[in-house]
């Protein structure tokens, strides 16, 4: 069968993504867990490699005419052990939620305790929420941050691995705003006898470039996604040492997944390369200067920013300081059409449903990405507060949308199309 021709081209959804990606160019792009990827990492991901079947490992392949294939996986698994520092990697997991499915699956067994940081504190669903297969399978309890400085309770993680001795610890969050020291951690699994494990999705690439400590050293896995601040694929992958590398291969496939997706195995690659370069040091530093800058001008807004501020990425801002009644919901919403994207979140002890929510979770790995530095967030500020002051007026916030848009003029991120 012929290539569809001019004629019978799917415009309906090419224009769709020309549409989507002016959305992300024009406005300002808050969502903490991503990024804009290079040029190079889209081209690998939309490369001939879609093609291909490669269940297996290099060299230990199912199927024949894996020859290039095994060099591309090979290439992937060097650069990140060398990234990081670790024994032994697994690049081929879909998703963050795949991998820690995967080790689970390797480490422990349906029914085994396990302590995660609870999703409402700013864990992740797959540390135990109970709607989720982690949280189904295997009997989680949860740790919190405490009410007065809204950090990690490291007294409390000891009591409870105390109380519960778990086979595992599970480190790692999606929504907390500081630096997460993998130490006390690795202390509390060894007095109790557990495993660690760290998942850094959100911080992979402050780790990489060198602004948040490396759990690798410390942790037995750790996992993490490729696509946040470390500005690859979406994907997932797993690092171990070298004595669960058997159990963590063998969980991933054929334990839980089928075929890799090696056009983004290689587009791992090439963003573990150019996580590699000194300049993604650059950008890593740059990133906690911005958040650190946004955080300082939104609490000149009036909001209040859990923990008093971040020392990552991101920040979660509480918004009833701001104005009691606006929930994260409506802030979203709002903001969404001021061409500002960002996402409700709940606040440590939240009053709302995690559907409305009393706070907002931003980050700057995008903003960042495309250049804007500290002289910016103060901008970013005053376009998000004039937003949601001015909420109920259609015109005040049509005219942000007009600033932010040309904010982001002057930062273009992708070159522009012929
Ligand atoms: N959806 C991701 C985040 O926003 O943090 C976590 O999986």
């Amino acid at each position: 069968m012929p290539w569809p021709s001019e004629k019978t081209r799917d415009n309906e959804v090419f224009g769709l993504i020309d549409k989507e990606r002016e959305r992300q160019v024009t406005g300002l792009q808050l969502i903490a867990s991503e990024n804009f990827t290079s040029p190079d990492v889209m081209e690998a991901t939309g490369s001939v490699l879609t093609n291909k079947y490669a269940e297996g490992y290099p060299q230990k392949r199912y199927y024949g005419g894996n020859a290039v294939v095994d060099e591309i996986e090979a290439l992937a698994i060097e650069r990140v052990k060398k990234l990081f520092g670790a024994d032994h990697a697994n690049v081929q997991p879909h998703s963050g939620a795949s991998a820690n499915m995967a080790v689970y699956l390797g480490l422990i067994k349906p029914g085994d305790t396990v302590l995660g940081l609870s999703l409402d504190h700013g864990g992740h669903l797959t540390h135990g929420s109970p709607v989720n297969a982690s949280g189904i399978l295997y009997n989680f309890h949860s740790f919190r941050v405490n009410d007065t400085d809204e950090r990690i309770d490291f007294d409390q993680v000891r009591e409870l691995a105390i109380k519960h001795k778990p086979k595992l610890i599970v480190a790692g969050t999606t929504s907390y705003p500081r630096r997460l020291e993998p130490q006390p951690f690795r202390a509390i699994a060894d007095e109790v006898g557990a495993l660690m494990m760290f998942d850094i999705a959100h911080i992979a690439g402050l780790v990489a470039g060198g602004v948040h400590p490396n759990p690798v050293p410390y942790a037995d896995v750790v996992t993490f996604t490729t696509h946040k601040t470390l500005r690859g694929p979406r994907g997932g992958c797993i690092l171990t040492t070298s004595a669960h590398a058997a159990a963590i291969d063998k969980a991933v496939f054929p334990g839980s997944q089928g075929g890799p997706l090696e056009h983004a195995v290689a587009a791992k690659a090439v963003a573990f390369h150019e996580a590699m370069q000194p300049e993604f040091a650059l950008y890593a530093q740059q990133i906690i200067k911005n958040a650190s800058a946004l955080a300082e001008a939104l609490s000149q807004q009036g909001f209040r920013l859990v923990s008093g501020g971040t020392d990552t990425h991101m920040m979660v801002v509480d918004l009833r300081p701001f104005d009691a009644e606006l929930t994260g919901k409506e802030a979203q919403l709002v903001l969404d059409e001021a061409g500002i994207t960002l996402n409700k979140n709940n606040i440590p002890n939240d009053p709302r449903s995690p559907f409305v929510t009393s706070g907002v979770r931003i980050g700057v790995p995008s903003v960042t990405t495309q250049g804007m530095r500290e002289a910016e967030m103060p901008l970013i500020a005053e376009y998000i507060a004039t937003t949601l002051r001015k909420r109920n007026d259609p015109a005040a916030v049509a005219e942000v949308r007009g600033k932010v848009a040309a904010l982001c003029a002057k930062f273009p991120v992708y070159p522009k199309r012929a």
